[in-house]
């Protein structure tokens, strides 16, 4: 059965589409395969008859903002299949704003120029309901960017209606195993909205990134302690994807050592490294004139890659509802470690909080709780009900305890 959780996107198209495969043997799956000859029918009429290994299931895969700049470093990724896997077929959907289509048309030749393979069709459109038709995966990346001196709270009022709106339009027209990143900035809080507006998926399905602040620490830590990347593991980012986002190596190990311990340096970890990975993004502001892209397009392919192929026992970082623990108000997107065992992910229960970490922690909590009372107009009321009842927070330290592992589909 390990194989069968490679092969979700297989057996969701089953779903979506009433497929059903008759095996001429028994087939086995591995890595998205049907192995063995097999055929194909929906509702009852033949579609395929042969063998497993000619024939994947063509993935729809949104990408908003796809004529700005993350979308230019993040496309020819997708497309080279770095993210969904290199022999799985693709329809790009690429969405813009009507202002933006013809520098968008130009992205598309760029991309028909490249000649992937993988790549059966490109939608470019500023229609939602047309962009979003059928897609499986929507990376929502297209927003206003954040320019220099512009506090993330500035960007809130001008991109919270984008996300209503494209929640609305997902929720009407895209496929029923949809899983959808937020990247465009505030993350957190527009995949809040976003997930609020599209009532036909399970919020769970809603993630937000802090892939790029968990990349930026595993990176200083390596360098720090002289080691290679990978042997970096366990990072945390919590929180918010905003300065007060707290980038925490306290269960964070290198080969296997308490990182800390290796270090050994506790005036580094507090006064260099965590005020750099929460500055980094205005760091590359101020160097390059605009937003972080190249790293943020990494960050998309490396938090999708695991989350849809399987990370093994790596822990990725991730904006997801708060189901309560950590002293996280039920609801609110804060980012917290997970495992992702492939297509879904498992949050990482009853770590110790130190005193120093839950008061980092709390400063985020609170800009979340800031940023979903400012867009509460935004959020249907049935949906504030099951998911904002505000439940009264310990603190952080305090509501570590609880022994399930939450798993999340
Ligand atoms: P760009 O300005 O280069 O591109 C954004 C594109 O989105 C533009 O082409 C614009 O026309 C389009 N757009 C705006 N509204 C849209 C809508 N309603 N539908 C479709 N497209 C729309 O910005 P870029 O550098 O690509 O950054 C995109 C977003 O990512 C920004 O919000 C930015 O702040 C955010 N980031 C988030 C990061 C994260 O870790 N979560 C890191 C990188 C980046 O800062």
């Amino acid at each position: 059965m390990a194989s069968l959780r490679h092969c979700r996107g297989l057996w969701n198209q089953f779903a979506n589409n009433n497929l059903a495969l008759k095996p001429d043997r028994l087939p086995f799956l591995n890595n998205h395969r049907v192995k063995g000859n097999f055929t194909l029918f929906s509702r009852g009429v033949q579609i395929y008859k042969g063998s497993g290994k000619d024939w994947l299931p063509t993935l729809h895969v949104a990408v908003t903002g796809a004529a700005g700049q993350i979308a230019y470093s993040l496309l020819p990724r997708i497309a080279n299949g770095e993210m969904l896997g290199e022999d799985q077929p693709i329809v790009l959907h690429l969405l813009e704003v009507p202002q933006a289509l013809s520098k968008l048309q130009g992205v598309v030749m760029e991309l028909e120029d490249c000649a992937f393979p993988l790549v059966q069709g490109i939608v470019a459109t500023d229609d939602l309901r047309k962009g979003f038709a059928d897609v499986s995966v929507a990376l929502l990346v297209g927003a206003k960017p954040r320019s220099q001196g512009m506090e993330r709270k500035d960007l809130l009022s001008s991109n919270a209606n984008i996300f209503a709106e494209q929640g609305k339009a997902l929720n009407e027209v895209a496929a029923k195993d949809l899983r959808v990143f937020v990247v465009g900035n505030p993350a957190n809080t527009n995949a809040m909205i976003c997930a609020a507006n599209a009532p036909r998926f399970n919020p769970e399905r809603f993630m937000s990134m802090t892939r790029l602040d968990q990349n930026r620490t595993q990176y200083m830590v390596a360098q720090k302690a002289g080691c290679k990347i990978p042997e970096v593991d366990r990072v945390v980012v919590w929180g918010n994807h905003s300065a007060t986002q707290y980038p925490d190596i306290t269960h964070a190990r290198i080969k296997g050592e308490s990182a800390r311990k290796v270090i050994n340096d506790e005036k580094w970890i507090r006064e260099v490294m965590i005020p750099k990975v929460q500055q980094r993004g205005a760091e590359v502001i101020k160097a390059r004139g605009a937003s972080s892209a190249a790293s943020a397009a990494a960050a998309i392919v490396d938090h999708m890659r695991d989350y849809w192929h399987g990370a093994g026992d790596r822990w990725c970082s991730v904006g997801i509802p708060s189901d309560g623990t950590y002293g996280i108000d039920e609801g609110l997107w804060y980012s917290v470690p997970v495992m992702c065992p492939g297509g879904h992910y498992r949050r990482i229960l009853n770590l110790p909080i130190e005193e120093f970490s839950a008061s980092m922690m709390e400063k985020s909590r609170k800009e979340l709780v800031e940023e979903r009372d400012a867009v509460r107009h935004l959020i249907p009321k049935e949906f504030g009900e099951k998911m904002y009842t505000a439940k009264k927070n310990s603190s952080a330290a305090s509501s570590a305890a609880g022994k399930k592992t939450a798993t999340s589909k």
